[in-house]
C-alpha cells in the first residue's frame, strides 16, 4: 500500500494560506487511495501559481504553455491510454487562454482528470481579473470594476457533453480527495473545478466568502447526479454556488472510438498511394 510520503517530492513554496496547499493534500490523498503507482501518474499543468504542483507531486509531469495543458495531456493518454493523466489549470489558463481546448476535451470525453484551481483571479502575474471574478470586481486590469459576466464553468462543461463534472473547495480537503478519486476512476473527461482562495492578491473571495457563499449537494440525498436537468437547474441558480459531484453519466470514451480496429489505410507510410484500391474506391462515388 503506497503512502502520503510517496508522493511528496518537495515543500511547496506557495504563499502562506494559499488554497493550493489543501489541493496538493487532496491530491496525494486521492492518490493513496487509488494505490497509484508515482510512474504510472502523468500530471500536466498550465503556467501560473496551479502549475508549481507538478514541482513538488511525486509523479511524471510536463509544465505546459499556458492555456495548453490539455492538448498535451491529451497527447500523452492517446500515446500510452495505460497512464493515469491529470490536467491542473487555473481559471485563467482553462477558461480565458485555454477555452477551445477545455470545450473540445468536453465533448470527445476523452479518458482524463482536469482539476481548475478557481482563485478568480490572474494570481502568478500579480492579481488581473480573469473570466471567473464577478461583475464590478476590482484588480489592477479592471480598476472601475470588470464590466464583464462572469464564466461558470460547470455549466459551459455541462452544455459542451462533460460526462463528469464536480465542484470542491480547498476549505474542505476531505471533500475534495474523494471527487478527485471519483474523477479519477471515471472513464471519460472528469473535470472538477476547485474554488481555492488566492490570499495574496483576492481580497474579495475569501475562505469566509467561499463558506457563506456555498452549499454541499453531496449532503442533499434529494439530489441525482444523473439528472441532467436538475444539474443545469442547480448551476443555473445564481445565489449560492454548489459544491460536490453535479453531473456523472457513463458515455463512450474517445479512446473507445479512435482504438476501433481501424480500416486499412488506402496510403502507405512512404506516402505511395495503392491506386488499384484507391480506384476501387473512387468507383462508389461515380
Ligand atoms: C501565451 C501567454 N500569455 C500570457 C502569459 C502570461 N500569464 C502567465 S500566467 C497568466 C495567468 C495566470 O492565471 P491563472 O491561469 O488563473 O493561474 P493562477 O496563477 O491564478 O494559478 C498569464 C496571463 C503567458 N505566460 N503566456
Ligand atoms: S499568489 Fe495567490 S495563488 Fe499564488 S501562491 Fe500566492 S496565494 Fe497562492
Amino acid at each position: 500500500m503506497r503512502k502520503n510520503k510517496d508522493y511528496h517530492l518537495t515543500e511547496p513554496t506557495w504563499c502562506k494560506g494559499c488554497g493550493i496547499y489543501s489541493i496538493f493534500a487532496a491530491l496525494k490523498k486521492a492518490a493513496v487511495a487509488l494505490n497509484q503507482d508515482p510512474e504510472q501518474f502523468v500530471i500536466v499543468t498550465g503556467i501560473g501559481c496551479h502549475g508549481r504542483l507538478n514541482n513538488y507531486f511525486r509523479s511524471y509531469g510536463f509544465h505546459a504553455l499556458h492555456g495548453r495543458a490539455l492538448p498535451v495531456a491529451s497527447g500523452v493518454k492517446l500515446s500510452n491510454p495505460s497512464l493515469s493523466v491529470l490536467g491542473i489549470s487555473g481559471d485563467g489558463d482553462a477558461y480565458s487562454i485555454g477555452l477551445g481546448h477545455f470545450i473540445h476535451s468536453l465533448r470527445r470525453n476523452i479518458n482524463i482528470t482536469y482539476l481548475v484551481v478557481d482563485n478568480r483571479i490572474y494570481a502568478l502575474t500579480q492579481g488581473q481579473t480573469s473570466p471567473t471574478s464577478e461583475p464590478g470586481f476590482v484588480s489592477v486590469s479592471t480598476p472601475y470594476g470588470s464590466k464583464e459576466l462572469s464564466l461558470n464553468g460547470p455549466k459551459l462543461a455541462l452544455a459542451s457533453g462533460g460526462s463528469f463534472i464536480a465542484r470542491g473547495f480547498s476549505g474542505n480537503p476531505t471533500q475534495l480527495s474523494t471527487l478527485i478519486e471519483k474523477g479519477m476512476k471515471h472513464r471519460g473527461f472528469a473535470l472538477i473545478e476547485v474554488l481555492s482562495p488566492c490570499v495574496t492578491h483576492n481580497k474579495v473571495n475569501t475562505y469566509q466568502w467561499f463558506k457563506k457563499n456555498t452549499y454541499n449537494l453531496d449532503n442533499d440525498s434529494d439530489y441525482n447526479a444523473r439528472d441532467k436537468m436538475k444539474a443545469w437547474k442547480k448551476l443555473s441558480k445564481e445565489k449560492k454556488i454548489p459544491l460536490g459531484l453535479i453531473y456523472v453519466e457513463k458515455r463512450q470514451t474517445y479512446e473507445d472510438v479512435v482504438f476501433q480496429k481501424e480500416a486499412e489505410p488506402i496510403v502507405f507510410n512512404d506516402l505511395r498511394v495503392d491506386v488499384p484500391r484507391l480506384e476501387k474506391i473512387m468507383e462508389k462515388f461515380k
